[in-house]
């Protein structure tokens, strides 16, 4: 059964009327619409966003309007501050030496995944690059099974051999660390899907650094010939690497780049109006005849692009602290609640409190768990019984045998 991932069918509505610019945040973001309890605000309010939340491209836009209970807001802030508190955690272990190899975060973007799964069903796919926590855990995977996946734990999502770019759940295709190339996948899942369940699409994220590539428009073209229900989601974080997107892009409107294929660019950092984009962007690829889409997200990454870039030799302090106080998603929706009365200052203190003490509680589990055998190692390399009779190691002489 098809079931919606957040409790969007609590009675209560919400409207919400906010001014704020994509990239700056006004102070007042509410015109007022009557409430006058806050029982009453979470009753009856509607939400209004600014009127630049989205930018088309040969369709029509969203409505500003959007309809979200008490109970999805509350819980995207739950949400949001449990992957902030996920990363920030994940940063500490890293610089601690107890997570090794690679390691992606994405605070600063959390209003990407967590405004998405909020538009979801389970029968809905999703597959991104490498930046994968948050959409690891907003698509099923406990900060437990993650955390541990980073520590290389046997109990991680990935039995501890994956790591941070290889997390996976049965409605999560990775975690793919190959840059673009998990776009003409995310078209084949798109193709599987129009003939599994007709009444879910499939969302393929990947960044301004891989937008450019060829095999991203192949798959826009093959998307578009068979009308396939995907909507290609490009995270426009401002870079790739060190890169800033106009010394990359030659056009930096990446929701145009479909170029055949209509397109929408989205505030990124506030988690309603993406919440808004990805419910429309389904309901328009699942709509006969209508095909692909082309989101554009547009947010921003705090720390570097992973664990060993600093991320301040390319772009300047000042940058980064404008993003955090001007335009942080978490922030945002904090002071969205509060001004609705729909969460008081101590009932965010509270989640706060809540998300840090269940990820604080989840890494002391996962740094006692044992870490995988070395036999492991040759296991889930192919489906099992389709191995090949042996599997070569690191050196020519180091040979696994399979027992058939
Ligand atoms: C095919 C390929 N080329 C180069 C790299 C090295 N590389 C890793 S991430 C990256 C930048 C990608 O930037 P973007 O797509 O904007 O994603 P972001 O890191 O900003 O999330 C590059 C060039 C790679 N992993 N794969
Ligand atoms: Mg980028």
């Amino acid at each position: 059964m098809t079931m919606l991932r957040s409790p969007m069918l609590a009675a209560s509505r919400l409207t919400l009327a906010r001014t704020a610019p994509v990239t700056t945040r006004p102070m007042a973001f509410l015109t007022a619409r009557a409430f006058s309890s806050s029982a009453a605000a979470a009753r009856d309010t509607v939400l209004r966003l600014p009127s630049n939340s989205f930018e088309s491209y040969n369709c029509d836009p969203p409505s500003l309007d959007v309809n979200l209970s008490k109970d999805a807001l509350l819980n995207m802030y739950r949400q949001m501050a449990i992957i902030r508190r996920m990363e920030i955690t994940a940063d500490g272990l890293y610089k601690a030496m107890l997570i090794r190899g690679f390691c992606h975060l994405s605070t600063g973007q959390e209003a990407v995944s967590v405004g998405m799964e909020s538009a979801l069903t389970d029968e809905d796919k999703v597959i991104t690059a490498y930046r994968s926590h948050g959409f690891t855990y907003m698509r099923g995977g406990s900060i437990h099974s993650i955390l541990a996946e980073l520590l290389g734990r046997k109990t991680g999502i990935s039995k501890g051999k994956g790591g941070s770019m290889h997390m996976f759940t049965p409605d999560f295709f990775g975690g793919n660390g190959i840059v673009g190339a998990q776009v003409p996948l995310g078209a084949g899942i798109a193709f599987a899907q129009k003939y599994l369940h007709p009444n879910a699409a499939t969302f393929t994220f990947y960044g301004d650094g891989a937008a450019n590539q060829g095999q991203v428009f192949e798959a826009f073209n093959m998307a578009k010939l068979w009308d396939l229900p995907c909507v290609f989601v490009c995270e426009n974080n401002q870079y790739g690497m060190g890169t800033p997107a106009d010394r990359s892009s030659a056009n930096t409107d990446y929701f145009k780049h479909g170029d055949y294929i209509p397109g929408l660019k989205v505030d990124g950092m506030d988690v309603v109006a993406v919440y808004q984009a990805v419910a429309w962007a389904r309901e328009w690829a699942l709509t006969s005849g209508k095909g692909p889409l082309v989101l554009e997200m547009q947010t921003y990454r705090y720390a570097g692009h992973s664990m060993s870039d600093p991320g301040t030799s390319y772009r300047s302090r000042e940058e980064i602290k404008k993003v955090r106080s001007n335009n942080d998603p978490i922030t945002r929706l904090k002071e969205q609640l509060i001004e609705l009365q729909l969460a008081s200052e101590e009932d965010i203190k509270a989640m706060d409190k809540a998300a840090r003490a269940e990820v604080d509680k989840a890494v002391e589990l996962a740094k006692k768990d044992p870490e995988p055998n070395v036999d492991s190692l040759w296991e889930h390399v192919n489906v099992k019984g389709t191995e090949a009779p042996f599997l070569r190691g690191r050196e020519p002489s180091e040979r696994h045998h399979y027992n058939r």
